[in-house]
């Protein structure tokens, strides 16, 4: 089988944290990143998924408001939206609302979208129960991840992710399935992106 390209999208306010998850991501180690992210970054990784490649493209995208118009193009590709808040910033999980409203403007209809909470290494400072998050994510039927930049829990996640993806189109029909596309060939049934 040729290899398996997906594609998502980290959003969220600016500062929770989505830059330097990414980073933990592919360089494995916490960078104390100081300066935020201008437009749209691109992060790519591989993983093996089922003896299949999986090629991850990942757009970081800014979360300054001054940013926004630019970063809703990236949604409409992306099989997975990420929603990042930080979990001892109230605002940023109050605005969970905001970011779920506009992802839904803009992504696919069949497209997924996962809320995660980072910062976790930092409990003092710490300004929403896991109760509270999960009260909230069940209640939208979102699926929620808790984690920080500091560990390495963020692969694990992107990797069972990816393998509810793959594993929940296999059993859709063709008509459903979601958009996933092959490396150069972009098949038109089993497609997208
Ligand atoms: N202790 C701790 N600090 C973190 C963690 N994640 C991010 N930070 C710090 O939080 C600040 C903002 O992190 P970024 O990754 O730049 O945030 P961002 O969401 O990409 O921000 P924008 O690019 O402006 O949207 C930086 O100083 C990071 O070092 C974490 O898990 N733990
Ligand atoms: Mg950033």
């Amino acid at each position: 089988m040729n290899d398996i390209v997906l594609k998502y999208t980290f959003v969220g306010n600016t500062g929770v944290g989505k830059t330097s998850l990414l980073h933990c991501l592919k360089y494995n180690d916490f960078n104390n990143i100081k300066q935020p992210t201008i437009g749209v970054d691109h992060y790519f990784i591989q993983t093996i998924i089922n003896n299949n490649t999986i090629k991850i493209h990942i757009w970081d995208t800014a979360g300054q408001e001054r940013y926004r118009s630019i970063c809703n193009n990236f949604y409409k590709n992306s099989v997975v939206i990420f929603i990042i808040f930080d979990l001892t910033n109230k605002k940023s999980f109050d605005d969970l609302e905001y970011w779920i409203s506009e992802t839904n403007k803009f992504k696919e209809p069949n497209s997924e979208i996962i809320i995660i909470g980072t910062k976790s290494d930092l409990e003092q400072s710490r300004m929403i129960s896991e109760f509270e998050i999960k009260k909230y994510c069940q209640n939208k039927n979102i699926s929620y991840y808790e984690t920080n930049a500091k560990s390495n829990y963020i692969h694990y996640i992107i990797n069972e992710v990816s393998f509810n993806i793959l594993k929940i189109n296999e059993i859709k029909k063709d008509s459903e399935k979601i958009v996933l596309s092959e490396d150069k060939h972009i098949k038109k049934r089993f497609c997208c992106l």
